[in-house]
């Protein structure tokens, strides 16, 4: 299938060789779904890198952390009670596992092409319970001088989104878990609307409901409530399964845009986007029938999680009509794409 996205001649930008382990006894599997901001004239991206043990051929191993820092699970490939259920995911004793430990590394980049690692940034790694199988796909925004940081925080307590603040990048403050499980892929607007700060996120049921997206208002940005479901999976399509909001919505004339992941059964992950009033955000007005990328380059098609294409970060070109979307490619690399904004709302249809 075609789509609209002008991809970067140079991707991958980043793939796992690039970057040192922050561990002796780890390897980086993958490097995915970067946060993207600017900070001191420079493009910057919070990028997610997981790491593993490297793999014998008749053991998986994997980390988790512990108070007494990484600890490594192997277990035997015959072991009866394990259940490998993808790439991502396995199952042991009942307990599901994640393959890989992820925390979250800053590079850096004057074109938005070339990033770096720059020197005197620490790495953002699970702190505590909530987070010790580690923090993922963080998504920023900065309002009123602060950035704000809200990520997937994983354990086996569940899957839930935590947020941290920064002013400078090098001190944080943890806020804790705001959104307790399951919920993930939480974007909060670049501005408050009436006085209020308001978020995108995605609660989960197993039973009755399903994977779709949600707004939420909070006084502080950090006490979230008044949730309302806004956006629905659509059966038959190629967001049947899944939903999730990228990075926090472009304000445009004509509304909020959020450019946004939809799987299907087959674990496809696509992009698309919906646009919500601008004085009352939990009312969708409309939203693309069609993806507006889909994998079809040898890295988005192979990987660590074939397949997929995912966004939680991107950079909005003010002069023109564009937006920079980084995203994470089969789960193993992180590329860019430049996209017209006139023609994503081209393929909006108005409900
Ligand atoms: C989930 C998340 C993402 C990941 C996709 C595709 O939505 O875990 O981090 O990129 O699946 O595997």
């Amino acid at each position: 299938m075609k789509d609209i996205a002008k991809r970067f001649p140079e991707n991958p930008l980043l793939s796992p060789s690039d970057i040192l382990p922050s561990h002796k006894d780890l390897q980086v599997a993958c490097l995915l779904n970067p946060g993207v901001f600017r900070y001191n004239d420079k493009i910057w991206m919070i990028v997610r890198v997981g790491e593993r043990p490297e793999q014998k051929s008749d053991t998986i191993s994997f980390p988790v952390l512990t108070t007494a820092g990484v600890e490594v699970i192997e277990i035997s490939k015959n072991d009866t009670e394990l259940d490998v259920k993808d790439a991502r995911v396995i199952n042991y004793k009942g307990v599901d596992y994640l393959t890989t430990l992820s925390h979250l590394r800053l590079v850096c980049s004057d074109d938005g092409r070339k990033f770096h690692e720059p020197e005197g940034y620490s790495l953002l790694v699970g702190q505590n319970s909530l987070e010790s199988f580690g923090i993922e796909d963080c998504r920023v925004t900065f309002i009123d001088g602060i950035y704000y940081l809200t990520y997937t925080a994983v354990s086996d307590n569940g899957v839930g989104v935590g947020l941290r603040s920064t002013v400078d990048w090098k001190n944080f403050q943890s806020h804790g878990m705001i959104l307790p499980p399951h919920n993930k892929d939480c974007a909060i607007f670049e501005e408050k609307i009436n006085g209020q700060f308001y978020a995108l996120h995605r609660p989960s049921s197993v039973e009755i409901g399903g994977n779709y997206i949600w707004i939420t208002s909070s006084s502080d940005g950090i006490h979230w409530g008044n949730h309302q479901c806004i956006l629905k999976t659509r059966k038959g399509f190629w967001d049947s399964e899944r939903i999730g909001a990228g990075a926090s919505p472009i304000k445009t004339a004509q509304g909020w845009l959020s450019i946004y992941h939809g799987a299907n059964h087959d674990h496809q992950y696509c992009l698309g986007a919906f646009l919500m009033e601008l004085e009352n955000p939990s009312k969708v007005i409309a939203r693309t029938e069609k993806p507006i990328m889909v994998p079809t380059e040898q890295y988005e098609l192979s990987g660590f999680f074939g397949n997929v294409v995912f966004t939680n970060g991107h950079i909005v070109n003010t002069e023109g009509d564009t937006v920079t979307i980084y995203y994470g490619a089969s789960d193993e690399f992180v590329c860019g794409a430049e996209f017209s904004i006139k023609e994503i709302f081209s393929l909006l249809q108005y409900c």
